[in-house]
């Protein structure tokens, strides 16, 4: 198991309570797993093979307003200037930044709708955008749909692009696969008209906004243990409200601001990958559950702070 930390990008401020909790996952078993995800920078790459920086699902909107309205693309880069301060300021309080955020989602959906931009149009640039899956990624969801575990991708990221983005990279989307996000709706014409109701942005991303009967909800029922990855610290909620009284193991990808965010990301996340584009931390977590399912081996953690 030692293997599995023996890694220089894996922080953990408690092993123990790592421990405590891998050990109770393999005891239950996979059959009581389910994987909640964030998609931006977190199943996707934050940089790519060259340290190139990649985009988020919004950022496909840059490049198309670069290419088609020069003057929308100026007003895309006014709020990201503007609000991506704010998303991941140090400083401000999770409250104080709500506000912000609704405005930045909020204009930049107007913006998007306003252009009235055309599926095609959309779905063209999605396919040649810098937005790639992180390293094994498809291989974890591979294994994750061999073995019947649902992973639950929640994103405050624009959800028909993260299906383009699967389809393309995948080939086809798993059934055990379920995106909970903002999704553009088309009108009869093709062209995006508008968004879904309520809003997701990076700090409501918990049970408040996921409505009615999911479609999923048999799938999870009886999941009692969750995995939940995310790259911001507006991800840790994502299990609140998705009834599961078991164990969360939470890993955190710290993309950015190493030097001011780690001591945050370790009080939030169990485990916190430093600068890590590859999904190898969760795929050995979840050989080892699939193997010590069989052994109920006891697990030696070596940690890095
Ligand atoms: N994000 C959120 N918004 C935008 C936008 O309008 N343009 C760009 N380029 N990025 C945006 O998964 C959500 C992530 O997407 C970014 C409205 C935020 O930084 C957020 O973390
Ligand atoms: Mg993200």
């Amino acid at each position: 198991m030692s293997r599995l930390y023996n890694n220089p990008s894996v922080h953990m401020k408690n092993p123990e309570l790592v421990e405590k909790k891998l050990k109770q996952m393999a005891v239950d078993g996979l059959d009581r797993l389910m994987i909640i995800s964030d998609f931006d920078f977190t199943l996707s790459r934050h940089k790519d093979k060259n340290g190139e920086k990649c985009w988020s699902t919004h950022g496909v909107f840059d490049a198309v307003a670069r290419v088609m309205n020069p003057e929308l693309k100026q007003m895309f880069d006014e709020l990201y200037k503007k609000y991506f301060s704010i998303e991941f300021c140090p400083l401000m309080t999770v409250e104080e930044k709500v506000p912000y955020m609704i405005e930045w989602w909020d204009q930049s959906h107007a913006h998007i709708v306003n252009a009235k931009f055309s599926r095609e149009t959309i779905e063209g640039f999605t396919s040649n955008s810098r937005i790639f899956l992180r390293e094994r990624a498809e291989e974890l969801i591979g294994a994750l749909s061999e073995h019947e575990i649902p992973l639950i991708v929640f994103s405050a990221g624009i959800g028909n692009i993260i299906e383009t983005v699967m389809k393309n990279q995948l080939g086809a989307i798993p059934e055990t696969m379920h995106i909970i996000s903002n999704l553009m709706i088309f009108d009869d014409q093709d062209i995006c008209a508008d968004f879904t109701k309520p809003l997701i942005h990076t700090f409501n991303k918990n049970s408040s906004v996921i409505t009615g009967d999911q479609p999923f909800y048999n799938q999870i029922v009886g999941r009692t243990n969750v995995i939940l990855m995310g790259d911001s610290l507006g991800d840790i909620h994502m299990d609140v409200g998705v009834e599961h009284e078991g164990v969360a193991l939470k890993i955190g990808f710290l993309n950015i601001n190493f030097d001011t965010l780690l001591a945050k990301y370790l009080d939030s996340y169990d485990i916190v990958l430093v600068d890590d584009q590859t999904m190898e931390i969760p795929i050995n977590i979840l050989d080892h559950l699939r193997n010590s399912a069989f052994i109920g081996s006891r697990l030696s953690l070596t940690c890095h702070e």
